[in-house]
């Protein structure tokens, strides 16, 4: 059975990727599985150099098909900001609390509440490095609303709903995500090769 390492110490990653699993013919590996420890490296300023960099440090150790994920939030009137920063928006890596308020501040009267949510993946197969792509619509609320999903989940309502991902259902949110969207790509490419 083909096995694929899973280059993220994110565990809201991990569900959200294997809830949407569907390839019986591939096990998936968690890096405490693969006995790899520590923050992944994360050095550029692109999802997709990003995802490929945690994707390869894995491969590099385990020999095993590895799979880096890069996400990030992208504000229209912040220029794209947080973007491939969203991790550390407010300085601390990974403190969602810090991150969404320094967003909600500077959002503060501004009416263009555009964004969306981006997912890269990477699959490092050792030959050649594969990339899949997600992507979804939607706007910046307020104040944030709802204790589900993770990071910038509750300020975030996307086009054609009035939930934010944190008020969602974790199979709602699942069915419809830029990571859905993107994993789908992979699950897809999977099966025909
Ligand atoms: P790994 O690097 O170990 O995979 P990470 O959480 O640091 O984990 P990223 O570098 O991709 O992951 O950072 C993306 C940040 O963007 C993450 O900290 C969240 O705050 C946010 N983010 C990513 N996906 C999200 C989602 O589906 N919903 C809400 N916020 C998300």
């Amino acid at each position: 059975m083909m096995e694929l390492v899973l280059a993220t110490n994110n565990p809201k990653k991990v569900t959200e990727i294997r809830a949407r699993w569907g390839n019986d013919a591939v096990r998936l590996f968690t890096l405490q599985e693969a006995g790899i420890t520590g923050e992944l490296p994360e050095t550029h300023e692109t999802l997709r150099e990003n995802a490929l960099e945690k994707a390869q440090y894995v491969y590099e150790r385990t020999g095993k098909w590895s799979l880096g994920d890069d996400s990030g939030l992208e504000i229209e009137a912040l220029d794209g900001r947080p973007g491939v920063y969203s991790a550390r928006y407010a300085g601390e890596h990974g403190n969602a609390e810090a991150n969404m308020q320094k967003v909600l501040s500077e959002m503060e009267g501004v009416s263009n509440r555009r964004a969306s949510f981006k997912t890269v993946l990477a699959l490092e197969t050792g030959d050649v490095s594969y990339f899949f792509e997600g992507e979804i619509q939607g706007m910046i609320i307020p104040e944030k609303r709802g204790t589900g999903g993770f990071g910038y989940d509750p300020i975030f309502v996307p086009d054609g709903y009035t939930q934010t991902f944190a008020e969602m259902d974790p199979e709602e949110k699942n069915a419809i995500s830029h990571r859905s969207l993107a994993v789908d790509k992979l699950l897809e490419f999977l099966k025909n090769s």
